[in-house]
């Protein structure tokens, strides 16, 4: 059977090569000294960091997308009130310390550390890496994740469409990842895939796999791995294993879709393939209008919004960019009904405009002429 495409290792990578190689390029790499000389990199085992950081107050999150359709199941059916979904979904608190005391060895336990902010202290250990473009530093973002051997994040992909470098400091974890042009293969529900990988015989998940063109990496301590913005990730943990990550803007034209644009594959596609970095901006600036109009129109509630700016972006998936329908076409009357999708869009379009002249930012980015043009 094809072994699947593994993911390119570097090092000693210049910012000029990183930004054009992989961020223009769209291309995930696993960099193996991009954290070597900052302070973080002492802290390299999960015993080290319980010393450390043992007092830390952290959420135990389950996992995503497994959680939120079986609270709509309770929802549904009254077993789970909205109340304590809201508080299913926070995620209970304990340390730091209890948790990796208790660690399971079971890798049926779905509970983690799954994306609490990474403390100020270890903020200031991580630094922020030359990789990183000067340009882009402002807005950082950082995550921990700490979980058992045998745990797992289901397919998604990251709604602030930032890019990541995810440093490993403790235990392997294997990735997929999946560009955002195979998002039709993967019924794609908003931001999660129908589909469950680790649910399919080893045979089923490779042919599936290679039909998807997923990129793999075993990434170890020390490595750190990048991720461009709006991809396709599904994360194993090979052992108990901790890790930290750095989200960095993928340009005003992602915290323009990020802010403005409800997050599914339609936006997810057309950010991708016409205004995330590497693409011709200006080339597309007929296309942005068209959506910038369909956000900036008043509508009678925020699903009529929802409605037609989805529309918008799905005439500019199939026609301008070929793009193929999921045979699960996802976005239909229920799922826009589930409770937590419902509470993101709307959240997307009750928001105010225009923070900081954002619009105005993006229009003229995409409108501009470049000298010489
Ligand atoms: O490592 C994980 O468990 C998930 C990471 C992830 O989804 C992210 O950093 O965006
Ligand atoms: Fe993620």
């Amino acid at each position: 059977m094809a072994a699947l495409q593994p993911i390119a290792r570097a090092r000693s990578i210049s910012p000029a090569a990183f930004w054009g190689d992989f961020v223009c390029a769209q291309t995930p790499v696993v960099v193996s000294d991009c954290f070597a000389d900052r302070e973080i990199a002492r802290l390299d085992s999960l015993e080290r960091i319980g010393e450390q950081f043992g007092d830390l107050e952290v959420a135990m999150q389950e996992e995503y997308s497994l959680q939120r359709l079986s609270l709509l199941g309770g929802l549904m059916s009254g077993t789970v009130t909205p109340e304590s979904a809201v508080h299913a979904v926070r995620g209970a608190k304990t340390t730091l310390r209890a948790w990796l005391r208790q660690l399971p060895s079971e890798a049926s336990v779905r509970s983690a550390v799954r994306g609490d902010s990474t403390p100020e202290e270890m903020r200031r250990m991580l630094g922020v890496p030359g990789l990183v473009p000067e340009e882009r530093r402002d807005g950082l973002v950082s995550e921990l994740f700490v979980a058992n051997g045998g745990n797992v994040t289901r397919l998604h992909f990251d709604i602030d469409l930032r890019h990541f470098l995810m440093f490993h400091l403790a235990g392997r974890k294997r990735y997929l990842l999946i560009a955002p042009s195979s998002s039709w293969k993967l019924n794609p529900i908003f931001f999660f895939s129908g589909v469950f990988l680790e649910e399919m015989s080893a045979e089923e998940r490779q042919l599936f796999l290679s039909f998807i063109g997923a990129r793999e990496a075993m990434v170890e301590p020390g490595e750190t791995l990048f991720v461009p913005a709006a991809w396709w990730h599904h994360v194993e943990y090979v052992d108990a294993a901790a890790s930290v990550n750095l989200r960095f803007s993928g340009g005003t034209l992602a915290e323009f879709f990020s802010r403005h644009v409800h997050a599914d594959f339609y936006a997810q596609n057309v950010f991708a393939r016409l205004f995330a970095d590497g693409r011709d901006l200006h080339g597309s600036a007929p296309l942005f209008e068209r959506i910038f109009d369909a956000c900036r129109r008043p509508y009678p509630s925020a699903q009529d919004k929802y409605r037609a700016v989805k529309q918008v972006l799905a005439d500019v998936y199939r026609v301008e960019l070929n793009g193929q329908n999921p045979a699960f076409l996802g976005n239909t009357g229920l799922i826009e009904a589930l409770p937590f999708y419902k509470a993101d869009y709307q959240t997307t379009y009750q928001r105010g405009l225009d923070p900081n002249g954002l619009n105005e930012r993006a229009r003229s980015l995409v409108g501009r002429t470049p000298l010489g043009d």
